[in-house]
């Protein structure tokens, strides 16, 4: 249901055609509006009410349409409708998110990421509603509200927006030792991710498929980005919340628009029921993943997002996701935060879309047939003819009919016993085993910058007690990691862990790391080529085409809009100004050569910030010719540059007399790799 404007002509919200919609209805030329002018008082009205209640969480996003298709039937393991036939290819919206932040907040704050997506199953709609970690921060619903308080702004004076580095949120983690797995993900560059299209997703919770015997099997879903999973850098996410708060955003539309369509493969670690006892932690809690090394991931489908919202109100914003969406084959587990989130999103919905019809909205309308005896309500837009509205009747033949099997969802039985009781499970108790397991996977690097983002985080907050209870949990997890951290912060570290049970058990699990994320790619990655008046225009079109035959996206940038002046004659177009975008916005940087155009760049001190910054930041720099002499200028520590016309490639940065030869292939590499961390950043100044 599109409603487009070509060749039609304005008219009221009921149809009167209208004549004039910038004069209101007046006494004179100069006297007062008349209320009788009934489509002034429609369209301010309306206006008046354009708005509504922003998501508690998860306000800020990003949506789009696409399918999924399995790789098989999962007929063994489940009944669900959508898994079933490789040919068959299921509609899906998906909504990416930050968390913390409101609406209009920037993309790139440190936070976790929504990861939603909604299936149109023949069967109904069923909702994935995960996240780009595979934990969460508490193991049962009721600390929600707490926890949520705790990270929002504060409540006196709303500060700091879309930011945990503050004191209510470390105070709370600092009293909620269940917290400290996931804040372990929040510190790890995990959190910035460089894309939603490089970005995992994860339905956290141990969910259940059953099969047509009834047979059970505890699932954990896993979305693994097909272009890999990469992160940014924190000053960079700082400095881009600035250049470009859409940036996340942006990228997504950009790459749809342009045919790069985001891949994701779905995965599932699957544990036989007769299994659920032999791990040591409870599979109930969300605080926990299960280690591939003993459960490892299956693929069993791809989800393609290949068209673009229309309407970002009509279907981002309204879109309506509910964990309780699940459809016959795909049952809960009791999972307490799981069965606090399948009461939660429904009652978050009557609020946010105003009544119990927003399934009728068009984004949420199943493919389904929906028929019930559910009546009236805001927002009706559906006509209900006949006089019975209950069952059972006979009066209307006995329809919607009830028909038990056939295709109807059957919840899963399972035998229950026990006394109520407000408890948690001593099977939930273990909070420091996987945060220390985390920071063991990682490598020297993510590390640093872990440590460095507690750093950043605990040095905001302004109670010291906050800064040492914080870091003593800290010394629970790893002692090094704790006094790292303390040493940021100008605390005592906590004491070394004497004799008996040491903290660090030791253990390890490599698919933990960003490491092990996914092949390097260049494809869609962003390129600047820096460039002035007098620049080899050969070596530009040379560097453009290597990068845009694996995908890359190469941009022209000079001083200023239009063309430079190409050494030998000639012209060669610019994509943009050097001073409307910023190295942070690229993945790459890269200076070609032409005597002149490198005395331009020597003398815009915005030309030696983007390659110096791109240097700091980890990634990928070029220079050919003369455009090595700009480089070396900046006297970037501990690098091998090109002397003469050999290629060299060191430490991600590429340099090369001309550009035939090696140049393309080693840049391409190093563009590859994503980020190089073996350079000694620490001293440059950007
Ligand atoms: Fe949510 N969460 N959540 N959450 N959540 C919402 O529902 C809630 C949790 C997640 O793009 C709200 O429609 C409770 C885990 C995503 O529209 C609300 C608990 C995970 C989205 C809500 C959790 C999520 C939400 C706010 C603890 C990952 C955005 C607006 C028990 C597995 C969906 C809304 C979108 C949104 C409640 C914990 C993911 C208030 C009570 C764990 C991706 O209902």
């Amino acid at each position: 249901m599109r409603d487009r404007p070509e060749g039609t002509r304005l008219s009221t919200n009921f149809g009167t055609r209208v004549g004039d919609t910038d004069n209101s209805l007046r006494v004179g030329e100069r006297g007062p509006t008349l209320l009788e002018d009934f489509h002034f008082r429609e369209k301010i009205t309306h206006f008046d009410h354009e708005r509504i209640p922003e998501r508690v969480v998860h306000a800020r996003g990003a949506g789009a349409h696409g399918y999924f298709q399995p790789y098989a039937s999962l007929a063994a393991y489940t009944t669900a409708d959508f898994l079933q036939d490789p040919a068959r290819r299921t509609p899906v919206f998906v909504r990416f998110s930050t968390v913390g932040g409101s609406r209009g907040s920037a993309d790139t704050v440190r936070d976790v990421r929504g990861f939603a997506t909604k299936f149109y199953t023949r069967e109904g709609n069923y909702d994935l509603v995960g996240n780009n970690f595979p934990v969460f921060f508490i193991q049962d619903a009721i600390k929600f509200p707490d926890f949520v308080h705790a990270v929002k702004p504060e409540p006196d004076n709303e500060i700091p927006q879309a930011s945990s580095a503050h004191d209510t949120f470390w105070d709370f983690v600092s009293l909620q030792p269940e917290t400290l797995h996931t804040v372990m993900w929040l510190m790890s560059d995990r959190a910035l991710p460089r894309s939603y299209r490089m970005m995992p997703g994860f339905g956290v919770h141990t969910f259940r498929f059953v099969n047509s015997e009834g047979r059970g099997t505890l699932v954990k879903f896993h979305w693994r980005p097909m272009l890999g999973t990469h992160c940014l850098v924190w000053d960079e996410c700082q400095k881009i919340a600035g250049k470009d708060p859409d940036y996340n955003r942006r990228d997504l539309w950009d790459a749809i628009a342009s045919g790069n369509y985001p891949t994701y493969e779905l995965g599932v670690q699957m544990v036989p029921e007769e299994d659920e006892f032999t791990f040591d932690f409870d599979l109930l809690d969300a605080t926990k993943i299960i280690p591939e090394e003993v459960v490892p991931v299956q693929p069993i489908g791809k989800m393609v997002l290949n068209r673009n919202p229309d309407n970002f109100f009509a279907e981002t914003e309204q879109v309506a996701f509910h964990t309780a969406h699940v459809v016959p084959g795909i049952d809960f587990t009791n999972d307490p935060l799981l069965q606090g989130r399948n009461f939660s999103y429904l009652d978050t919905q009557l609020i946010r879309l105003g009544g119990p019809n927003f399934e009728q909205l068009p984004i949420n309308r199943p493919v389904a047939e929906v028929r019930n005896n559910q009546r009236d309500g805001y927002g009706q837009h559906r006509i209900h003819p006949g006089t019975t509205s209950y069952s059972p009747n006979t009066l209307g033949a006995g329809c919607p009919a009830v028909v038990a099997g056939a295709g109807a969802y059957a919840h899963r039985q399972e035998r229950v016993e026990g006394s109520t009781i407000r408890k948690r499970s001593e099977s939930f108790q273990d909070h420091y085993s996987q945060p220390t397991l985390f920071w063991n996977s990682m490598v020297g690097w993510e590390k640093d910058h872990t440590v460095a983002a507690f750093r950043f985080e605990l040095g905001k907050v302004a109670h010291p007690e906050v800064r040492r209870r914080t870091v003593a949990e800290l010394g629970k997890i790893d002692h090094v990691l704790a006094t790292r951290v303390a040493q940021g912060l100008g605390l005592e570290p906590p004491p070394a862990p004497e004799g008996g049970r040491p903290v660090n058990h030791a253990r390890t699990s490599a698919a933990l790391s960003l490491t092990a994320q996914g092949a390097g790619s260049t494809a869609t990655r962003k390129v600047a080529l820096l460039v002035g008046d007098g620049v080899d225009a050969g070596q530009v079109r040379a560097i453009t085409e290597a990068l845009t035959v694996t995908g890359a996206v190469p941009e022209v940038l000079a001083a200023r809009d239009g063309a430079v002046l190409a050494a030998g004659g000639g012209e060669l177009e610019v994509d943009r100004a050097m001073s409307t975008m910023a190295s942070v916005l690229y993945d790459a940087v890269c200076v070609p050569g032409g005597e002149e155009s490198t005395q331009a760049l020597l003398d815009d001190g915005l030309a030696a910030h983007y390659v110096a910054e791109a240097f700091k930041h980890g990634k990928a720099v070029g220079a050919v010719g003369s455009g090595v002499a700009f480089v070396r200028g900046l006297d970037l520590p501990g690098v091998r540059l090109a002397d003469g016309e050999e290629v060299c490639s060191h430490r991600g940065v590429v340099t090369a007399g001309a550009v035939p030869g090696g140049f393309a292939g080693a840049f391409l590499e190093a563009l590859a790799a994503h980020r190089h961390w073996d350079r000694d950043t620490d001293r440059v100044a950007a």
